[in-house]
């Protein structure tokens, strides 16, 4: 045993002198910690990552100053469960957090505590999705549950105030002010910093409420997807964006264009200002008058459903992305940069029109995918590109491991900080996935599946059997399953080995799953 290991074994390792403990020279100062997610913010909605949609300059100076993952997944493509996962480097089958609904235990270990017990001052900015009084931070102000977009409410350390103004520009005003008033200067610092924006029902800052509406958005090339080719799974989903997208909340209709009769309209609008409102029904007004005088059909409505959708969320998007270019200012002007990694990641993907979709949920990639670019000047090259596989499992160990601390040892993902360093290439060639619920909203169903570079497994359960295959080389927007293909006999074979593997390692054995069945009802 080395000396490091003895102390750690005899109890010495304590705030303070972890440091040393683990290699750091007590001198070197500990990086500090900016992790910045955003809300179903869809790889496919940075520039960064080359797809043109739209354009987020501050999200992608992150990634040219530092790295982006082109193969960054999630374990659980859904929110609370997402965030359960990377707050204790978890699955959601151990985490206990499995989908929305079930409560969540914050007296579990997380990254933050850890972190704090280890001389770091923490703080949590925003949108969190977990019910209960975070632990591990020594300030909080957070959204309850999804939070508003117009004049939201936040809780700052426990306490629930009404503030005027926009989500996404509040919380990164919340954020700037504790950044440089609110913390404890003398110590590093992990700050979560994260954005309600861009979830549905997409609702944009006012002085944005125009951008896009000259442009035309190109459509994904199965947007008309019949889901031929792929099981139950695919026909019963209820996330598309002709049949599922509402009038009134998606929409922005106050009355249902082809009934008359009053829809759900958009519930921030009872929390608006008179000047919010007015600059609301300025935006929506003339263009709805519009398309009822036109009253579009068929495919055309299809589409015309689509650049609604699309133009709101990038336009949340947009406010997203300035709230980011004003914090990594914020750093370049108080001399942090340098020792300050920085993270810019969503709790998941989403479906921009692909499958005819919206949401998330699925293991088919755009929900399964997440977008990830990091920056942290002394150790990662700008322009670094990683192909490896990452998942936000990762996160917890990622963090400890910079800031010098060991992972609690129960956790389940790795440091991704041997990717970014080139210190390692020795990696893991699959990925596991698994997600619970249903019955519930957009009917995705139960399922669990592995990733390899190249294929996919899928096994839907619960009220259906089925397994999907997919060639991810030969058929990347995932169309057609090859699962009964004799040609790929072998590969489905090594598949289901890996996904037993992966099951046994991370304990997600049948029981398991089936202890979180809902109970039956007679
Ligand atoms: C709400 C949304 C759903 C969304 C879930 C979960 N409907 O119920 O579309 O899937 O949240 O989203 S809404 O009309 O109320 O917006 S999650 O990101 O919190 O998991
Ligand atoms: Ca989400």
């Amino acid at each position: 045993m080395n000396n490091i290991k003895m102390l750690a074994s005899l109890g010495f390792c304590s705030a303070g002198l972890i440091s040393e403990c683990y290699g750091l020279a007590p001198e070197q100062k500990r990086p500090n910690i900016l992790y910045i997610m955003s809300d179903d913010h869809a790889y496919q909605a940075i520039s960064a990552y080359g797809t043109g949609l739209n354009s987020t300059p501050n999200i992608d100076r992150i990634a040219k100053e530092g790295a982006i993952f082109m193969k960054a997944y999630v374990t659980n493509s859904i929110c609370a469960p997402s965030r359960a996962v990377m707050l204790t480097g978890k699955y959601s089958h151990i985490n206990g957090k499995i989908d929305n609904v079930r409560p969540y235990d914050w007296n579990q270990i997380n990254f933050p505590k850890i972190l704090q017990q280890n001389g770091y001052q923490t703080a949590l900015i925003g949108k969190i999705h977990l019910d209960g009084i975070p632990q591990g931070f020594d300030y909080a102000n957070v959204l309850p549950g999804q939070g508003n977009y117009y004049n939201p409410d936040f809780i700052e350390n426990g306490v629930k105030k009404k503030y005027s103004g926009y989500v996404t520009t509040l919380t990164t005003q919340f954020a700037l002010d504790w950044l440089d008033k609110k913390r404890d200067k003398s110590k590093p610092f992990c700050l979560l910093y994260h954005q309600k924006a861009p979830h549905r029902n997409w609702l944009a800052e006012e002085k944005y409420l125009n951008l896009y509406e000259d442009r035309d958005f190109p459509f994904p090339e199965n947007f008309f997807d019949d889901y031929s080719g792929r099981g139950t799974a695919a026909h019963t989903q209820e996330m598309g964006i002709v049949k599922e997208m509402t009038w009134g909340g998606d929409m922005k209709f106050e009355n249902d264009p082809y009934t008359g009769k009053p829809t759900n309209f958009v519930q921030d609008i009872k929390r608006m200002d008179e000047q919010q409102r007015k600059a609301w029904q300025a935006a929506y007004n003339t263009r709805n008058e519009e398309f009822i005088k036109n009253k579009p059909e068929g495919k055309d409505l299809a589409k015309w459903k689509y650049q609604r959708y699309i133009r709101d969320y990038l336009k949340c998007i947009q406010s997203v992305d300035d709230g980011v270019g004003e914090v990594l200012d914020y750093l370049d002007k108080n001399g942090m940069a340098e020792n300050t990694i920085v993270v810019y990641t969503s709790d998941q993907g989403f479906y921009l029109g692909e499958h005819g979709w919206f949401d998330k949920r699925f293991m088919y990639e755009e929900s399964f995918r997440t977008p990830l670019v990091i920056r942290y000047p002394k150790e990662i090259k700008p322009g670094t590109v990683i192909n490896q596989m990452v998942q936000n499992l990762d996160f917890a160990p990622t963090f400890l491991n910079y800031a010098g601390v060991k992972p609690q040892k129960e956790m389940q993902g790795e440091s991704f900080r041997q990717l970014l360093n080139g210190k390692s290439l020795k990696w893991r060639d699959a990925i596991y996935y698994h997600y619970y619920e249903y019955p519930g909203v957009h009917a995705a169903k139960r399922h669990y599946g592995v990733r390899t570079d190249r294929y996919k497994l899928i096994h839907f359960y619960y009220d259906v059997d089925e397994w999907e295959l997919y060639d991810l080389e030969k058929d990347p927007h995932e169309m057609k399953s090859v699962y009964d293909d004799p040609s790929y006999s072998g590969i489905r074979a090594e598949l289901h080995q890996k996904l037993n593997d992966l099951r046994v390692k991370y304990k997600d054995t049948d029981e398991v799953t089936k202890s979180f069945l809902p109970e039956k009802k007679n």
